[in-house]
């Protein structure tokens, strides 16, 4: 039995069927997660979400701005943009019952696995994790979106949830707008400015980051003891690498040509699916 962690899936169906075979996936033992934007942007979005809805007793789920966005457009609280790639989930006679299964995914996860090195703690979420929460406030921050996402009202939350303001802690003025960066810290952070706001703009590569941006992972994370290995995607500029040995980019910008990664956590052994054309 393994646990294998994945990278930003996208709509690429076809190189995560033949990453699970590299992998020798076996539904009956071993486990899959999924660091989130199952969709969009690649050519498959349906059939990934297919393929991870009837798997789903095997799998790991986070959430990232991708999945929230196809919830937000399929409950007509947002529009499709054009690059938008996900119409065949919308058209699809699932649409429904993947949309509300989406909705019940959570926005983090958290589970200690006996690896080589011992018994580690991973934790993942789709961009990172402020470097003020403990263990403690991610739980309870993540907790309580999916509370929302997942209630009768959720509609009410999908239209006050998005935008990029406010960006800075100290700038919240009311409970909305504290969950609304609250999903950004979640599911959009990359940089932080100097002054200790997220900067929603830049999406490049560290060595290339205008001023004094600085990435999310390189500050000094409260969350972190020794025995703490986070995980994350989102960010495909990365292309899998922090430079931080508990800390691992999952991204490696499988629907941009690259390629899809996947790394199992018992002991860190990287797989990964090229591109396929
Ligand atoms: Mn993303």
């Amino acid at each position: 039995m393994s646990n294998y962690a994945i990278g930003d899936l996208q709509g690429c169906y076809r190189e995560l069927q033949e990453l699970l075979t590299t992998i020798s996936f076996d539904r009956k033992k071993d486990v899959l997660w999924f660091c989130g934007d199952l969709v969009n942007r690649g050519p498959d979005s349906l059939n990934c979400m297919l393929y991870l809805y009837s798997i789903r007793d095997s799998c790991k789920i986070v959430l990232g701005n991708h999945d929230i966005h196809l919830i937000a457009v399929s409950d007509s609280i947002r529009k499709k943009s054009t690059k938008d790639t996900f119409g065949d989930v919308l058209k699809s006679p699932k649409r429904k019952e993947l949309i509300d299964w989406l909705k019940t995914c959570p926005l983090h996860n958290i589970e200690k696995i006996i690896t080589e090195d011992g018994e580690k703690e991973f934790v993942m979420t789709h961009a990172g994790i402020p470097h003020h929460w403990t263990k403690e406030d991610l739980i309870k921050n993540s907790n309580e979106l999916s509370g929302y996402l997942e209630s009768k009202n959720s509609n009410t939350f999908l239209e006050y949830v998005f935008g990029d303001e406010p960006n800075h802690l100290d700038e919240c003025r009311t409970p909305e707008e504290k969950m609304r960066l609250n999903l950004n810290y979640l599911t959009r952070m990359r940089f932080y400015n100097s002054d200790g706001s997220i900067n929603l703009k830049y999406k490049g590569k560290v060595e290339a980051a205008p001023g004094d941006l600085k990435p999310w992972f390189e500050h000094e994370l409260k969350i972190m003891n020794q025995d703490t290995h986070l995980l994350f995607g989102h960010w495909a500029a990365l292309n899998g690498h922090t430079a931080k040995q508990n800390i691992t980019a999952l991204d490696t910008g499988c629907a941009w040509g690259n390629k899809l990664t996947a790394m199992r956590l018992e002991d860190l052994s990287v797989f990964s699916c090229d591109k396929l054309n």
